[in-house]
């Protein structure tokens, strides 16, 4: 047989064979698409996405910032956090400074009680000063502070187990009025978000901004045992204090988080100290915001008004011979929680809330737990409310929206006048569709404990983050981080920077109260399998995110700063390399907890 009839022979054999297998292959392919359309969770048919997820993110910001894959395999906790401590910066003293004392003791009926402050900054910041046993230097303002405080103005706390030094600050009542009250909160508050609030800045304000920061930064020096410490300084209360405290502890590791966001450069040229603020921040050896882009508002505004040299490949600036590091750290919540007492069911802690405030077994239950600030979104979400009971009548009776609104701020007229807006409104729309034993709407103007939040989160249907801007926002996380249930919905503003993790959440945009209000039915008619999966994976990111790495990863990078110093010192780094920010840190600078890793 010649070779070219074999393959006359054989040819229409394989193109039969061929075809036979491409039919089959095609008929499973279809069997296997139309078996699983058929069973496919219940996630499918659920009511269409609101406007503002269409366009939702599909990575995560941290997914997505570069961050060494070694670090993300770390599993943060207490111990860890004290390993890299005792690992990467022996011997080191941590000294916080923030406005918000941690505990603050007031003259109440029973004598003098303890209150933990309703602030994200205390949340965050409290588990990460009792591990590493540090010194809390803060404002005293509380009516029993000066009594509770030894000659030092020092107090051991938490007071049932004393682990580290709060050190008490006095103000007079116009330095509080112009430096905190004015200021900070009439002038850099509005400035940093966009909730279309008009900044107030006065001289007088400026003069006692900067007495007390230099009030602070004595402070500091005094509190200091070595010449290296590490400083943690919080907030917008102390633009000006790293550089005070670098003018005296010149070796220091001065870290500064900046925890609401920071507006792009042109809305910044209005305040009239803008140069003294951005000279005063860089006098950090690192400069932290929640999200990448308040970091990048943050450069700009210093390329635009310093004579400076901004590395944006390095995400550092170079300013007055020195170089800061500008990085994101995104602030979390204690996971494990250590200090709440074990937690009853979900079960329990509805029976309890629904009873408490008088609510009838079956209403479903919206919760918002916030400062009243109008950053915060309350009206927005009442108006929502509004929007979703004439969209969703048969909904009227069968919802209720329980607002915990802790009073803030309260002698600030813009304060005065969103507490009086919202209880109008809130007036208006339980006239509108209340009844006979039905509020639609409770607003809570007081402050809580924490368990009690923690019931209120475990005991909700949904929980509603609808800030008009926030750094980040931790009520979205503690609500996630309460449910081991896996069950509740959050619906999260997009303008908060946990919508940049939180992706599962629904996101909305808060100016869009019909939006918002279909987010609210997509909320409460979600299957429950849906909840699961969503919940799980929210869960997830909060477990790995917690606060201990958001302290830890601010710590490491200080750690890789202290070593180059170290390195220059010993002249075995060429100056050109010794820039510390704006190179990658070497490797082996975390071996020790990497291998430590659980
Ligand atoms: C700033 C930034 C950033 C609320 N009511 C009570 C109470 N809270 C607690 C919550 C939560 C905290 O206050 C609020 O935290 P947020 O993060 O929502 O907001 P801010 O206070 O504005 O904090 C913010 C944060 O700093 C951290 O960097 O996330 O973007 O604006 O922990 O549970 N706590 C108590 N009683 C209450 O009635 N004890």
């Amino acid at each position: 047989m010649t070779a070219d009839s074999l393959y006359t022979d054989i040819t229409p054999i394989l193109l039969w064979t061929v075809l036979g297998f491409s039919l089959v292959i095609s008929v499973a392919a279809l069997t296997t698409v139309i078996v699983l359309l058929r069973n496919r969770p219940a996630i499918v048919k659920a009511a269409p996405m609101p406007a503002a997820a269409a366009s939702a993110p599909l990575l995560r910001e941290s997914e997505k910032n570069g961050r060494s894959p070694e670090e993300a395999l770390i599993h943060w906790s207490p111990e860890m956090l004290k390993q890299i401590l005792a690992a990467e910066l022996p011997d080191t003293e941590l000294i916080v400074v923030s406005n918000r004392e941690p505990y603050v003791h007031e003259h109440g009926p029973g004598g003098v009680e303890l209150k933990v402050p309703a602030s994200g900054l205390v949340s965050a910041l409290e588990p990460i000063t009792r591990t590493c046993a540090g010194t809390w230097i803060a404002h005293g303002g509380g009516s029993a502070d000066r009594e509770t405080a030894d000659a030092n103005d020092h107090v051991m706390v938490p007071p049932d187990a004393p682990a580290y030094t709060l050190r008490r600050v006095w103000l007079s009542e116009e330095e509080y009025k112009g430096y905190y009250l004015g200021f900070a909160n009439e002038g850099l508050w509005p400035l940093c978000h966009i909730a279309f609030e008009r900044p107030i800045f006065r001289a007088a304000d400026w003069e006692c901004y900067q007495a007390v920061n230099r009030k602070f930064a004595d402070a500091v020096v005094q509190e200091a045992k070595t010449k290296r410490p590490i400083v943690l300084v919080q907030d917008y209360h102390f633009a000006l204090l790293p550089r005070l405290v670098r003018e005296q502890l010149p070796e220091a590791i001065i870290i500064t988080f900046w925890h609401i966001p920071w507006p792009n450069s042109e809305v910044f040229s209005v305040c009239p100290w803008r140069e003294q603020i951005l000279d005063g921040m860089l006098g950090s050896s690192i400069l932290g915001f929640h999200i990448q882009l308040h970091c990048n508002n943050f450069i700009e505004s210093v390329d635009r008004f310093l004579e400076s040299r901004v590395d944006r490949e390095g995400a550092a600036i170079s300013y007055g011979g020195r170089t800061t590091l500008v990085h994101s750290y995104p602030i979390s919540i204690e996971w494990p929680e250590q200090t709440t007492p074990r937690r009853r069911t979900s079960a329990w802690a509805r029976r309890r809330v629904l009873e408490r405030f008088n609510l009838r077994p079956d209403v479903k239950l919206a919760v918002g737990v916030e400062r009243l600030d109008y950053t915060k979104g309350i009206l927005d979400r009442f108006h929502a409310m509004d929007e979703f009971f004439q969209q969703h009548s048969d909904w009227i009776g069968r919802l209720v929206f329980l607002q915990i609104a802790a009073p803030s701020r309260s002698s600030l007229p813009a304060y005065q006048a969103l507490y009086q807006e919202c209880q109008t409104l809130v007036e208006e729309i339980n006239a509108r569709y209340g009844s006979e034993g039905y509020q639609p709407i409770v607003l809570i103007p007081e402050h809580h404990d924490q368990h009690e939040l923690s019931d209120l989160y475990r005991a909700a249907d949904l929980c509603v983050v609808s800030s008009l801007h926030d750094g980040m926002n931790l009520v979205a996380k503690e609500f996630v981080a309460a449910r081991d249930d896996e069950a509740g919905v959050l619906v999260l503003s997009a303008f908060a920077g946990a919508s940049r993790e939180l992706l599962e959440a629904i996101i909305v945009n808060p100016f869009d109260a019909s939006g918002m209000g279909e987010a609210f039915y997509q909320a409460l008619t979600m299957p429950i399998e849906e909840q699961r999966m969503r919940m799980r994976r929210l869960r997830e990111v909060v477990r790995s995110n917690n606060v201990y790495r958001w302290a830890g990863s601010m710590l490491m990078d200080a750690a890789r700063l202290r070593q180059r110093e170290q390195f220059r010192e010993l002249g075995s780094m060429p100056a050109s390399a010794a820039t510390p920010a704006a190179s990658p840190p070497p490797a082996r600078v975390i071996e020790t907890p990497m291998k430590a890793r659980v």
